[in-house]
């Protein structure tokens, strides 16, 4: 559970990756389940009732897990009910991340030599490789009107953050920096993408320009920080901080300003997702003694209900960005 220097807090799914993963190595994870390797059989899910009302459209959240023995991409109704399998390899599958219209999932996989981001329609189906790079390359945030994606890379050397088009041709690098720079998250306006970087001598959230220019520090961290999240509207970015053995969710304005802790807990807090009202956060704990399961919170903190229960790691929720028919 210790942070390595230069180590970084990971996307939605870090709870997951295993600790000792070579190909995720040269980036560093921080955020991380040790006890999400527990690997115990699954128990029991909510399946949902099959009294037709499954066509109504309804917000969906997609993770990771291991309850199947391997990590895959699951996706379930925003209250837990309805849990669905995506992927179907020997190798992790995490860091879900829906397309703005919601009808397309990137994610990052292993089943390639170093690692890829890939992208799948929103049921699983036309799984494909946008980066296919033997470098490691992380994914992904996709910009707000849907023909970009951020992902980061060690393809030149160091972690930087890069761009490509949605179809994975037109690669940009908007970092070039010796210190580890990842975790990018595109703002809901398009122009900003936030991104954390050890530059400073520790994970710290930074912004950018989505052209790459004007990289500035948003705030300055204790410990370190990562997984920035922008709220629907903007105005706020979630993130985890790491201090000691502990991580826990914040936010800050995207000014810097107006820090809030919203989580308490003794254990690992991580991988906050904005609902699409910015009401809520989904996110990672190992708060009640398991490997890792999936909460929601209100904004502010308060209201904190889980979704998953069973022994398996689960981990890396992802908000749909509107509500879904599947
Ligand atoms: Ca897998
Ligand atoms: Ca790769
Ligand atoms: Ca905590
Ligand atoms: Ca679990």
């Amino acid at each position: 559970m210790s942070l390595s220097r230069g180590a970084r807090c990971d996307n939605a799914g870090a709870a997951l990756v295993p600790a000792n993963s070579s190909e995720m190595q040269p980036l560093g994870f921080t955020i991380r389940l040790a006890a999400a390797l527990g690997l115990i059989a699954a128990a029991l899910l909510p399946v949902g009732s099959a009294t037709g009302l499954t066509t109504a459209a309804r917000e969906q959240i997609a993770f990771s897990s291991n309850r199947d023995g391997d990590t895959e991409i699951y996706v379930m109704d925003a209250d837990g009910a309805r849990v669905r399998r995506l992927t179907h390899t020997p190798k992790f599958d995490g860091f879900p991340r829906w397309s703005p219209d919601g009808r397309k999932i990137a994610f990052y996989s292993q089943r390639t030599p170093g690692g890829d981001g890939w992208v799948m329609n929103a049921d699983g189906s036309g799984q494909r490789n946008l980066t296919r790079n033997p470098a490691h390359d992380g994914c992904c945030s996709w910009s707000p009107d849907g023909t970009l994606i951020a992902f980061d890379s060690n393809r030149d050397g160091a972690g930087d953050v890069y761009t490509m088009k949605a179809d994975g041709t037109g690669v940009r690098r908007l970092t070039d920096d010796p210190a580890t720079d990842s975790n990018a998250a595109w703002s809901p306006d398009g122009k900003t993408i936030a991104f954390v970087s050890d530059r400073g001598g520790r994970g710290e959230l930074y912004l950018m320009n989505a052209d790459g220019s004007d990289q500035r520090r948003l705030i300055a961290s204790p410990g370190n920080d990562g997984a920035p999240g922008w709220s629907p509207d903007g105005r706020r970015i979630a993130f985890v901080r790491e201090l000691g053995r502990n991580a826990d969710i914040y936010s800050v304005m995207a000014d810097g300003s107006g820090l809030r802790r919203l989580t308490r807990s003794p254990g690992f807090d991580a991988d906050p997702s904005w609902s699409p009202d910015g009401r809520k956060l989904a996110f990672t704990s190992d708060r009640d003694q398991r490997a890792g399961e999936i909460y929601v919170m209100n904004a502010n903190g308060g209201g904190v209900r889980r979704l998953t229960d069973n022994n398996a790691g689960d981990g890396g929720p992802a908000w749909s960005p509107r509500p879904l028919r599947r």
